[in-house]
């Protein structure tokens, strides 16, 4: 099970310390969102902050772009040290084309899809897809309810998975109940935030370790 703490919801002020107590928790891959504030309305992370968390650890980083037409702008973020690109195909006119780009660049493509996205649009995009990034709330902000109706979504792609050759990962108020659901079903890994492992009374350490327990 792969556990991605998104990096939004660690302390910047004190950012070396949360990526060892996070490494030696046992993550697997830090989560890094990038918002433009017009495909979704917020503003997060950037390249800078990318190369702040990649000066601290060895780990994998990925980006989750949700920004307006990414084609001409992955190659930033590689050149950065991403080490996984989601896109999000309601952001880009050639999909397909920007994740063969992303993979020739030698680091893993992914797609993000938005709850109101269903399967059947992204399917040919599925081909180039090393992870598949299953949005359960709208993106913007970590504190989100659960979409319940996404379930079904990842039930579907869990089931033509080895045909493609993807991961799933959820990305979403992923809480340990649901997340205990949803590996069931076939989810292979979750971002974590606020439901899961940041502001809470225990240590990373002992939320890793349980949620790798259940
Ligand atoms: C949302 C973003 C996510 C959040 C994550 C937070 O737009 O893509 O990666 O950071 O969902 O987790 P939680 O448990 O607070 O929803
Ligand atoms: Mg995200």
């Amino acid at each position: 099970m792969l556990l991605c703490p998104s990096t939004m919801c660690m302390d910047f002020g004190q950012l070396e310390k949360e990526i060892k107590q996070l490494e030696s928790a046992g993550i697997d891959i830090f989560h890094n969102d990038i918002m433009d504030g017009n495909f979704v309305p917020n503003i997060t992370l950037g390249i800078n902050d990318l190369k702040a968390i990649k000066r601290y650890t060895d780990k994998p980083c990925d980006v989750h772009l949700m920004i307006e037409n990414p084609s001409n702008k992955v190659d930033w973020f590689i050149d950065a040290g991403a080490d996984i690109v989601y896109i999000h195909p309601e952001s880009e006119r050639y999909v397909s084309k920007t994740l063969n780009h992303i993979k020739e660049r030698g680091v893993k493509a992914g797609i993000a899809i938005n709850p109101d996205t269903s399967i059947e649009t992204v399917k040919e995009m599925l081909n180039y897809s090393d992870y598949v990034l299953v949005m359960t709330v709208n993106p913007g902000f970590a504190g989100q309810k659960y979409i319940e109706f996404c379930t079904e979504k990842v039930k579907r792609l869990a089931q033509m998975k080895e045909r493609y050759g993807y991961k799933i990962i959820i990305d979403g108020s992923c809480s340990p109940q649901r997340i205990k659901m949803l590996r069931e079903i076939g989810a292979d890994g979750f971002v974590l935030g606020t439901s899961a492992l940041f502001n809470k009374n225990k240590s990373y350490k002992e939320i890793v370790q349980k949620l790798r327990s259940m």
